[in-house]
């Protein structure tokens, strides 16, 4: 067979297209693809809801492809193993009750089954903004890593949804935004964002569960960023928290989702 570069142009083009548009109304808008954003897509998804993940990089997965400190290996305790063992990502005990995975392993699976679950993952994508009616969030606003990086002036578009997790980490991209143009309240203590401590990781991986809610109506926080927005501390290269947080605020929103239905 011939190939011609028209269909290939075409099919990729048409293809592209038709992903976006099915994807212009979801259950579920993720911000960010590192492990907790990751994890909250394959639950969702799994259970049947519309999930679609933005990521602003080329590659998912955040923090966790570069271990810690560029040792490609993460810790996990003996509730986040409980996760690993659900996507089958191989992990060794190094001291009792703790457990060592290969982050790029760890990545490239729960990316996987994510996908195959079917959440839609948009990479190099950008959620700049949100959209609001009546003191609650209905929607993201997107636009590509390229224009932003660039500094073009360029609009955006927006994805209706119906519930949005920020999961962006550290910088809590979402919630950031909604604290500096949303004349409201984060159900935060202060009204604000309280902001991330410095590196205490015993109470930092109970604390990311406990932070894993609704910090806006509409928004959810997950993984880091729910520390950043409740105000505690940071647990460096363990990452039990995160992929539990995952869990955790898939649970809660589906919880939500029922209840609408
Ligand atoms: C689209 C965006 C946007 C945006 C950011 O940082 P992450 O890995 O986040 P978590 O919470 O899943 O995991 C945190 C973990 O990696 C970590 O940093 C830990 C455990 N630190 C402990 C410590 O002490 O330092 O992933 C967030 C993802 C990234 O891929 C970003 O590119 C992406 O979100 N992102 N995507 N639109 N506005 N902002």
């Amino acid at each position: 067979m011939k190939l011609d570069e028209q269909v290939i142009t075409r099919a990729i083009i048409e293809r592209f297209n038709q992903k976006l548009l099915d994807n212009l109304e979801v259950d579920v808008a993720v911000v960010g693809g590192g492990p907790a954003g990751l994890v909250a897509a394959y639950y969702l998804a799994r259970a049947n809801y519309k999930v679609a993940l933005f990521e602003r990089k080329l590659s998912i997965g955040g923090g966790m492809w570069g271990g810690g400190m560029m040792f490609n290996e993460i810790v996990v305790q003996e509730e986040g193993k409980r996760i690993l063992d659900e996507f089958n990502v191989r992990c060794e005990e190094y001291e009792r009750g703790y457990y060592t995975a290969d982050s790029v392993e760890t990545v490239s699976t729960i990316c996987s089954c994510a996908a195959k679950a079917g959440a839609r993952i948009f990479n190099l994508m950008s959620v700049e903004d949100v959209i609001v009616r009546k003191k609650r969030v209905t929607g993201v606003v997107i636009n590509w890593t390229a224009v932003e990086m660039a500094n073009l002036h360029v609009d955006p578009l927006c994805i209706q949804s119906k519930f949005v997790i920020d999961a962006t980490g550290h910088p809590i991209e979402v919630i950031r935004v909604i604290e500096r143009k949303v004349d409201a309240r984060l159900l935060t203590k202060s009204g604000k964002v309280e902001g991330e401590k410095s590196m205490w990781a015993d109470v930092a991986e109970r604390t990311t569960l406990e932070n894993t809610r609704e910090a806006f109506p509409g928004v959810y926080v997950a993984g880091m960023s729910a520390n950043a927005t409740f105000g505690n501390f940071r647990m460096g290269p363990i990452f039990g928290g995160m992929l539990l947080s995952g869990e955790k605020v898939a649970k809660l929103i589906i919880q939500r989702l029922k209840k609408q239905a």
